[in-house]
């Protein structure tokens, strides 16, 4: 058992779903098996991508889809007959209320999503007030969500609050650069914003409307889940100190390419300054002219304050 499943544990929630009991799926007698839909097969694949970058060391990290309407009616005849008891969100997503989630399950490894999804992630039905899920596919052998579903449940309640009604996709993950950037000091979001987007072209790009920055938090904590709900109302992406990212996007791709440019700006930044003798005092980032440039010729919806700490 994992760090972040024992934590879980204390927290005493999942526990009780499980000993409720899920009853055996219905036996679909039609239909396409969920695993072979487009919406399975794309949230494998960021699984296997991400393992492949080195982002998923052991159980690291986890990914959470909101499904569309159509994408539970094609999974729907797989449900359980009788779902688990509800378990309540550390916050309330009023705003996903009826909705299902694709969440990885507690303590999963990422790079075996692919081959057992079944087993290692599974589908959550949010109640019609939002306080809670229980589970209705998925998590074979006494499974349970990730440990952040309230993490990812406010990630995408705030982007769809802050009027992004189609982020579905929340991805986490512990790449090696950006946890690396949050041990050289006490970053605030401006700062870290700056430092990204002057490092390569593509940053601004990805996250226009910055990245914001949270310290040291436990993981799997409702104290995380709160400073995911804080950072989405404003931007797409969360840096959790010495621990990870957090990244919302409108699809599988939105959110795994974001993470990924933000990490390859990290490492830039990382190895300019090694190169630099450990000074962050370069001769040559994209100056304000040129983002402003970026920004306009590209169309961004850039988020200028991030700018000005
Ligand atoms: O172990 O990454 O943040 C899964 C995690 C918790
Ligand atoms: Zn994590």
């Amino acid at each position: 058992m994992g760090l972040f499943d024992s934590a879980q544990d204390v927290l005493g929630r999942a526990g009780e779903a499980l000993d409720k009991g899920v009853v055996a799926a219905r036996g679909a007698v039609s239909g396409m098996a969920v695993e072979q839909h487009a919406v399975a097969r794309g949230f494998a694949r960021v699984c296997k991508e991400g393992w492949r970058q080195g982002w998923h060391e052991r159980n690291g990290g986890n990914l959470t889809c909101l499904l569309s309407a159509e994408q539970v009616e094609q999974c729907a005849s797989f449900f359980y007959t009788t779902p688990s008891s509800w378990v309540p969100f550390s916050q309330e997503v009023p705003c996903l209320a009826g909705r299902v989630l694709l969440t990885t399950a507690a303590g999963a490894h990422l790079r075996n999503v692919p081959d057992a999804l079944e087993e290692n992630a599974g589908m959550v039905e949010v109640s019609s007030d939002g306080s809670a899920w229980r589970i209705v596919w998925g998590f074979r052998n006494e499974g349970r969500p990730t440990s952040e579903i309230s993490a990812h449940a406010s990630c995408l309640a705030a982007r769809q609050a802050a009027g992004f009604a189609r982020a579905s996709v929340v991805y986490h993950a512990h790449p090696s650069n950006l946890i690396a950037l949050t041990l050289l000091r006490s970053w605030d979001s401006a700062r870290l914003t700056r430092t990204l987007w002057e490092s390569m072209a593509e940053g601004i790009i990805a996250a226009p409307y910055g990245v914001c920055v949270a310290g040291w938090i436990t993981p799997g904590t409702p104290e995380l889940a709160q400073a995911c709900q804080d950072a989405m109302e404003t931007a797409n992406a969360l840096v959790m100190a010495q621990h990870g990212v957090f990244c919302c996007g409108y699809d599988f791709d939105d959110a795994f390419s974001t993470v990924h440019t933000l990490e390859k700006a990290a490492g830039i930044y990382l190895t300019a300054r090694a190169a630099n003798g450990g000074s962050d005092d370069f001769e040559n980032g994209i100056p304000l002219e040129g983002l402003r440039d970026l920004a306009q010729r590209y169309n961004l919806p850039v988020n200028w304050e991030f700018l000005e700490g």
